[in-house]
C-alpha cells in the first residue's frame, strides 16, 4: 500500500455528509416532488429546473443558530468512525466555505458570515478525526460552463469548459487546500471515463498536481475520473453501486452508502435500512479489506434525522463490544 493511504485502510469506517441548500428543499419544490425516479434530494436544482437565484431562497429555511458541525463530528466519533467527508461543493455549485472565487457561497448569504468547512475542520482537529472534502469538479450547475452533460441544456465548447475549470475549480481547490489545515482526502465524483466526457485528462492531472503540490499527504479517490489502472498515483478506488465483491482489489478502496436512499435530506425518503443490515455492509466491506463511508443527510437546521443517528450509534456500540474501536 501507498504509505499515504495507510491511515485510510486502517480507518475502515467513515462518515459522509451531504448537506447544502438542497437540504432545505427536502426533495420537494413548490409542492412538486423531485422529477426523477432515483429521488436524490441533492439533485433537485437540476431535476426541477430551479432558477439559480431562486434556489438561494431556500436558505431562508436554515436555522443558523442551531447549525453546529461539531455535532456531526461527535456523532461520527461515537459511531466508531475515523473520518468525515463533507460536500464542500456539490453539483449545485454552492460552496460551503467563504470563497473569494464566487459569491455562490455560504459566507455571502449568512449574517454573520459562516464558513462551514472551517467549523468542521476545527471540530475534526479537536476530536481527532480526519477531514475529507467532497468537491464536485466535473459538474457545476451554477456556472454557465460547468455542466458536462452539455447537450441536456445547451452545448458548451471545450474552451468554455476550460474557462469554468480555470476560473472556478482550480482556484476553489487552492482555497480548500490552503485555508483549512490538513485535509485527509479530496473526494471527487465522476462516474464515467474522461474519454466520454468534455473534461480532459490534462485538466484532471492539473487538478491532481495542485493537490500534490499543496498537500502531499492528501488522498485522491478514483472518481477524480482516473482509474487506479490508468494512473497508479490515485490513492484509492471508490466503488459504485453493486460493485462490492465483483473484482478482487489489491489496492485501497471504499464503498459509500446511505441509511435510506437519498444522500441529501429528503422528507419522502423513509425506507430505512436496519442497523443489522448496515453492520453487515460494514463487515462485508471490511472483510474484503475495504472501507465503508456511511452517509448522513442533516436537515436545514443541521439536525441529523433520528433514524440515522440512532442506527449509527448502535453500530458504534457494536464496534465497542466487538471491534478495535
Ligand atoms: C453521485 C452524486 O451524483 C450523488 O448526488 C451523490 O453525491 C453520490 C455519492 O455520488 O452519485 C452516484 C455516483 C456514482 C454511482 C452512484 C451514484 N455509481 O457509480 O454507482
Amino acid at each position: 500500500t501507498n504509505p499515504r493511504a495507510r491511515w485510510f485502510v486502517d480507518a475502515r469506517f467513515g462518515m459522509f455528509i451531504h448537506w447544502g441548500i438542497y437540504s432545505g428543499a427536502e426533495g420537494v419544490w413548490k409542492g412538486e416532488k423531485l422529477r426523477h425516479d432515483n429521488n436524490y434530494g441533492e439533485w433537485i436544482f437540476y431535476r426541477n429546473s430551479i432558477d439559480k437565484t431562486e434556489y438561494l431562497s431556500l436558505l431562508d429555511r436554515f436555522d443558523w443558530d442551531a447549525i453546529d458541525p461539531e455535532e456531526w463530528v461527535l456523532l461520527a466519533k461515537q459511531s466508531g468512525m475515523k473520518y468525515v467527508t463533507l460536500t464542500a461543493k456539490h453539483h449545485d455549485g454552492f460552496a460551503l466555505w467563504d470563497s473569494q472565487v464566487s459569491d455562490y457561497d455560504v459566507a455571502d448569504h449568512t449574517q454573520p458570515r459562516r464558513d462551514i468547512v472551517k467549523e468542521l475542520a476545527e471540530a475534526c482537529q479537536k476530536h481527532g478525526l480526519k477531514l475529507g472534502l467532497y468537491y464536485s469538479h466535473w459538474v457545476d450547475w451554477e456556472h454557465p460552463y460547468g455542466w458536462d452533460h452539455s447537450k441536456e441544456i445547451y452545448p458548451i465548447s471545450a474552451a468554455q469548459y476550460d474557462q469554468y475549470w480555470q476560473e472556478k475549480v482550480m482556484p476553489q481547490m487552492r482555497e480548500l487546500l490552503t485555508n483549512y489545515g490538513p485535509i485527509g482526502m479530496i473526494w471527487f465524483d465522476m462516474w464515467i471515463n474522461h474519454s466520454e466526457s468534455i473534461v480532459s485528462k490534462a485538466q484532471l492531472l492539473q487538478l491532481k498536481s495542485l493537490i500534490r503540490e499543496l498537500q502531499p499527504d492528501c488522498l485522491v479517490n478514483s472518481r477524480l475520473g482516473l482509474s487506479m489502472e490508468e494512473d497508479s498515483d490515485i490513492d484509492f478506488r471508490t466503488l459504485g453501486d453493486n460493485q462490492l465483491g465483483t473484482t478482487k482489489l489489491d489496492y485501497p478502496w471504499q464503498s459509500p452508502g446511505t441509511v435510506a436512499h437519498s444522500w441529501g435530506f429528503h422528507q419522502l425518503d423513509t425506507e430505512w435500512k436496519s442497523t443489522s443490515g448496515l453492520l453487515r455492509a460494514l463487515i462485508g466491506n471490511v472483510s474484503l479489506n475495504g472501507n465503508y463511508m456511511l452517509n448522513i443527510g442533516p436537515r436545514a437546521d443541521g439536525q441529523v434525522p433520528y433514524e440515522i443517528s440512532q442506527r449509527m450509534l448502535e453500530m458504534g456500540q457494536w464496534l465497542k463490544v466487538n471491534g478495535e474501536a
